[in-house]
């Protein structure tokens, strides 16, 4: 894969997306023991173009629930080992809240089942067998207003790009990702080189405009599959799906000459802003995380080592 930008060719862009992970496409998991009942939901699910998980077992659907932050959870109640019930207690328990619409499924279909379960903290309930129709229209619909309340807490309010908490939430999902398909993927974080001395000697709201153009300009000339986040203050990571660090190394390279030829003019005096960037390719099932982030870090210390306003990998 060669990297296309956007605003040279934005005609290939549809065709590259292909098979790639979306993160727009919503992912779904499914608890349940009945294994028939599985591939029938995850059936239908997937034909409307939304990614699909499943698990039988309720220690290890918990354990990939953390990590995975699905947008829809689809809960049975009745499973080996601990109920639906308990699961669903786990998963409130927990001290960070996170706003995943749960759906139980059962058999069981009294009142006071399904009563406990709202209680409990489901946003619906179906009952087996599931009338498919009605199910995935109301699950759509659970999508639809999870969609809008992650607009609230998953952008930056400065720069408008993804926040830190939705790579982290998201990261898992390109190693999923990478783990299904095999095509390594890239990390790359981004630092604004001698920014405090921008807003040392231009002011903070000059600052703050900066950072605003950055992401911007960074978001404009990367293709919609790839993603930027602020990671903090004036650091940035960007997530390539499907790409190596050459094809990395040479997008950035260009960007930071493009970003440097903005003039930005305050009184008298003009400046233009620089960044370095440091990339690390997953290539390797066995990398976790944290090592991928660490190897990345490193690289953009050897950028700025070196001088700054240059890729390292
Ligand atoms: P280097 O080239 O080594 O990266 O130097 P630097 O000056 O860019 O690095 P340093 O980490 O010392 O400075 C980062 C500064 O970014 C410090 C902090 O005050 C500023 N900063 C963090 N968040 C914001 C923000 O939201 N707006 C503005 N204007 N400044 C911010
Ligand atoms: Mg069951
Ligand atoms: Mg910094
Ligand atoms: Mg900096």
């Amino acid at each position: 894969i060669t990297l296309i930008y956007k605003h040279e060719n934005s005609g290939n862009l549809a065709s590259l997306n292909n098979k790639v992970l979306n993160l727009k496409a919503p992912l779904i998991q499914i608890i349940d023991d009945d294994v028939s009942m599985l591939i029938l939901l995850k059936d239908v699910l997937e034909t409307k173009g939304w990614m699909v998980i499943t698990n039988t077992n309720p220690e290890s659907a918990v354990k990939q629930y953390f990590e995975m932050k699905p947008d829809c959870l689809i809960l049975d109640i009745q499973l080996p080992q601990k109920d639906g019930f308990q699961v669903l207690q786990e998963i409130q328990n927990d001290s960070e809240k996170y706003f995943i619409p749960t759906i139980m499924i059962s058999i069981k279909n009294n009142k006071e089942t399904r009563i406990r379960a709202y209680q409990m903290g489901a946003d619906d309930f179906f009952k087996k067998p599931i009338d498919m129709e009605e199910f995935v229209a109301k699950v759509d619909r659970h999508l639809q207003r999870k969609k809008i309340f992650d607009q609230f807490v998953l952008i930056d309010e400065l720069t408008q790009v993804y926040n830190r908490k939705f790579l982290m939430d998201n990261l898992q999902r390109f190693f999923l990702d990478f783990k299904r398909t095999n095509e390594p993927f890239s990390i790359s974080i981004i630092d604004i080189d001698f920014f405090k001395k921008i807003n040392d000697t231009y002011g903070h709201l000059m600052g703050d405009q900066v950072l605003r153009d950055f992401a911007q300009y960074i978001k404009r000339n990367i293709r919609s599959m790839d993603t930027i986040y602020r990671y903090g203050g004036e650091e940035f990571v960007i997530v390539f799906p499907k790409t190596t660090s050459g094809d990395v190394n040479r997008l950035l390279t260009k960007l930071i000459k493009g970003f440097s030829q903005i003039e930005y003019t305050h009184k008298e005096s003009s400046f233009s802003v620089t960044f370095s960037a440091g990339i690390y390719t997953v290539k390797d099932e066995f990398v976790t995380l944290t090592e991928a982030f660490k190897e990345a870090d490193s690289s953009l210390y050897h950028a700025k080592h070196l001088g700054r306003s240059r890729v390292e990998c």
